[in-house]
């Protein structure tokens, strides 16, 4: 498959105007016929143009331009669309009319028109289109579109108004990655918003009948969501119709289609039964995520595919501050970084490393990551430090004033901040091309009264980036007095050089630094501090992130020396846990990151940074024996800690009694390792809501016990395909050890494992290849297991194969012994008959 480069960028020699569809639906043969007005694209002198379509799986029935008819034999067709040789093309525009027919039970691979469940519903994005009619499937190719669906289904949805049963109206251009279609026998659960300036827009969620009670938390998340866009960015939604689909087979957590969002039906259906806190929180951002995109990527969009965080990066910055509006700044931030550590650092540090904004790819449905996600959302998060909160808003207003109805790139971006500030970014703009997560080293001096810091930074090479310029990088700074008081106002240092030192003042003794605040740049902070030190930030550093993550490094110096056979639990640490863990001026939520152990993964990468091999069984138990210490040291206050997080009253998904679950879980977690699992028990067997049954059978599982409450769970949920995903899910993350494999290898001959749904055949593969000791076991059989399901599912669907492959980039961190099992697996995937551009992209960059 040939090799996509942005420097080969060119405008298309023909933009479109209006594009007409017509679908006359049936499961096997849907007929589909698109009239679209094409215009010279006067910018291309190089002509006279073929016209030249994308289109995937079509049967071409006919073909007219302006009327007439174009005999078969003058349309060159192949396998990625059609050409029609520039003589029968009016150069100066025309009107082409042409009916294919697709096939969506056919459709596994979740891409174009498919069924799910007997309901039609598409997925465009990022070049489905193409699967439906032919097209110049391309984000920089806008028109408004008119949809007329013919169908048997009472409920047929398409972007934009309504006009009547079936007929949609988009008055707003779109590129056609924005296309969609409903067509089933759906309820609709309905709300009505109205907007800043006035306007009456109906909101409407479908869901399957007998779904409608699990709506109201998106229905509510989404009404916050439009009034937050109207007050923060002063954006109003602009159709008088806002709808969401959920759908039960989906590729990804939800997407932003023109007015029509379709939705993964995890990421809509809630109830306390069936949706823990989490679930809860999760929904709220995706529902604002998705419903932002209506500005950040629909009324602006992306000019290629290359400036796909143009859209991501800043949506997943605003719905990460509106979460944080909603619930807490503080614990908001600790969440993300542990996301961004956990997923994106691991990718920047192995073979699939690339940048914010990649200049090539092969599919770009491989593109759709951590880095493009969530390190483009760090870069608008340190953008907005640099040049502060009013200049940010100034130059977002700007963004939306002067590119409103247009596909952008990042150059276009960074001009509005150039313009709207007067600085130079060109610097800065350095983070959208380096891929690799920078190191920041830092050292301290104190002379003469004068307390200094030294500053440096490198990036490592990464695959084609060999040699890496300094970047901008802003480091917020606080400084504490020996009483755990600020020594002084907090500072913002902007470290530009590959070196530089920043003279912070005179004191009177050496102060305390607690660096980079609210994790103010995506780096790998190196700062050589004492456990003292660690424990004294723990107790006192102002700053939410830093506390939190001076207690997460302490325990992660430890857990790394106790894995490499050099260490012992420091008692010291363990008082310091005690006390924020009983601190009642701490938010709940908090204390229950701050009690929360690094992850596995977490002391994986830590120990891969000094240079060392991880050995998975040493790391699990290294974390095992820490938390039984933990739970010994906090014995006599566990129980009164965990009775003091019980919420009284009917469940509410609020931050607050989230919060406080949440430390009642991590309470119970370490009560579990010392009364035999009684009190879990307890809690699973009185659990009214879905956060209680599933913290207390993850606690039982943990511990190696739960058959009885695992086999209960089962038996009530059997029927709720969400909560069965769960069900998987937890066995395989939970499982010991040992017994990992087994488990997973018997519940994937369980009837209820219809590996072909990508929810469930993620919850079983995924969990499991992300539970260290039971995935990374020495005889090879937990690599051979995951190939053997990646084979397997990439013949019906490439897009969710190729994501799960990438659960093997991290195999150059291990022993010899392991490189050569999963080498050996990764090689048997490649050598696959007929593998998939897209799982052969992954893997061959996965094996270098
Ligand atoms: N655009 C794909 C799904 C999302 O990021 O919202
Ligand atoms: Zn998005």
């Amino acid at each position: 498959a040939p090799t996509i480069r942005l420097s080969d960028y060119q405008e298309p020699a023909f933009w479109v105007d209006t594009v007409k569809l017509s679908f006359d639906l049936d499961p096997t043969a849907t007929r589909v016929t698109s009239k679209i007005t094409f215009r010279a694209n006067d910018t291309r002198t190089d002509g006279p143009h073929d016209l030249k379509l994308d289109g995937r799986n079509l049967k071409l029935i006919t073909a007219s331009i302006n009327g007439n008819a174009i005999p078969a034999d003058s349309i060159l067709q192949d396998a990625e669309g059609l050409t029609i040789p520039s003589d029968l093309v009016p150069q100066d525009g025309f009107t082409w009319v042409a009916e294919v027919e697709i096939n969506p039970s056919a459709n596994t691979a979740l891409e174009g028109l498919y069924m799910s469940n007997g309901m039609y519903c598409t997925q465009c994005e990022a070049q489905g289109f193409r699967k439906i009619t032919f097209y110049p499937d391309r984000p920089d190719v806008m028109a408004t579109f008119d949809v007329e669906i013919k169908g048997d289904a009472p409920v047929l949805l398409s972007n934009g108004n309504k006009l009547a049963h079936g007929m949609w109206h988009d008055p707003w251009p779109k590129p056609a990655y924005l296309f969609a279609l409903v067509a089933g026998d759906l309820k609709s659960y309905d709300d009505t918003f109205t907007t800043a300036s006035g306007r009456h827009v109906d909101l409407q969620i479908f869901v399957r009948d007998g779904d409608q009670d699990k709506c109201a938390y998106a229905m509510d998340a989404l009404k916050r969501s439009m009034k937050w866009d109207e007050q923060v960015y002063g954006r109003e939604y602009d159709l008088d119709l806002f709808m969401i689909v959920a759908v039960d087979d989906f590729n990804m957590g939800a997407m932003e289609n023109k007015g029509l969002n379709i939705f993964n039906s995890k990421y809509v259906l809630a109830s306390p039964e069936t949706a823990t806190d989490v679930d809860f929180e999760r929904i709220e951002g995706i529902i604002a995520h998705e419903y932002f995109h209506n500005w950040t990527g629909n009324r602006i969009t992306c000019r290629d595919w290359f400036q796909l965080c143009l859209k991501e990066g800043l949506t997943v910055f605003r719905d990460q501050t509106f979460t944080g509006d909603m619930r807490s700044h503080g614990v908001k931030r600790i969440d993300d970084v542990l996301q961004l550590r956990g997923r994106q650092f691991r990718e920047d540090a192995g073979p699939l490393a690339h940048p914010v904004r990649p200049e090539e790819y092969i599919e770009i449905n491989n593109f759709y990551t951590a880095t493009v996600y969530e390190k483009g959302a760090e870069v608008i998060g340190m953008l907005k430090l640099l040049v502060g909160d009013e200049n940010y808003r100034k130059a977002l207003d700007l963004y939306f004033d002067r590119h409103d109805g247009q596909a952008c790139t990042i150059e276009h971006w960074i001009a509005v901040f150039e313009d709207a500030t007067g600085r130079d970014l060109a610097q800065f703009k350095r983070w959208y091309s380096q891929a690799g997560t920078p190191t920041l080293s830092v050292r301290e001096e104190f002379a003469n009264g004068r307390y200094t810091l030294h500053l440096s930074q490198s990036t490592p090479p990464t695959p084609g980036q060999p040699d890496k310029l300094p970047l901008v990088i802003p480091v917020r700074v606080g400084l504490l007095a020996g009483d755990g008081s600020e020594a002084a106002p907090e500072q913002l240092l902007e470290l530009t050089q590959s070196e530089q030192s920043f003279d912070l003042g005179a004191f009177d003794e050496k102060p305390v630094p607690s660096i980079l605040r609210g994790f103010s740049a995506p780096v790998i902070l190196k700062h050589d501090v004492d456990n003292a030190t660690r424990a004294f930030l723990f107790a006192h550093d102002s700053d939410p992130f830093n506390k939190w993550e001076a207690g997460s490094a302490y325990a992660s110096d430890m857990l790394v020396k106790m894995a490499l056979n050099d260490g012992a639990i420091d008692a010291a640490y363990l008082d310091a846990i005690h006390a924020v863990a009983l601190d009642d001026a701490l938010d709940p939520a908090f204390r229950a990151f701050a009690v929360g152990l690094p992850s596995e993964e977490e002391i994986t990468s830590a120990i891969v940074a000094l240079g060392e091999k991880p050995d998975p069984d040493a790391i699990y138990t290294a974390r095992n024996a820490l938390s039984l210490a933990m739970a010994e040291k906090m014995a006599d206050d566990l129980p009164n800690l965990y009775t003091a997080m019980q919420v009284d009253g009917p469940y509410s998904p609020d931050a607050e009694a989230a919060g406080k679950r949440a430390l009642a879980s991590t309470a119970l977690g370490l009560l579990t390792k010392l009364d035999g699992g009684k009190t879990a028990a307890k809690q699973f067997d009185n659990a009214d809501n879905m956060t209680l049954q599933i913290s207390a059978l993850a606690a039982l599982i943990r511990a190696g016990a739960g058959e009885t409450q695992s086999a209960a769970f089962y038996d009530q949920w059997k029927s709720d395909n969400i909560v069965l995903d769960k069900w998987f899910a937890i066995q395989a993350s939970c499982a010991t050890p040992d017994a990992g494999l087994d488990i997973v290898q018997k519940l994937a001959t369980h009837p209820d494992f219809n590996w072909k749904n990508p929810n469930r055949f993620r919850s079983l593969i995924g969990p499991f290849a992300m539970n260290p000791a039971a995935f990374h076991r020495i005889d090879g059989k937990g690599y051979q297991f995951l190939a053997d399901w990646l084979i397997k599912l990439d013949a019906i669907n490439p897009q969710t194969t190729a994501r799960m492959a990438g659960l093997f980039e991290t195999w150059k961190r291990y022993d010899k012994k392991r490189q050569t099992l999963i080498t050996g697996q990764l090689r048997r995937i490649a050598d696959t008959k007929n593998l998939s551009k897209d799982t052969s992209e992954i893997v061959g960059k996965i094996l270098g």
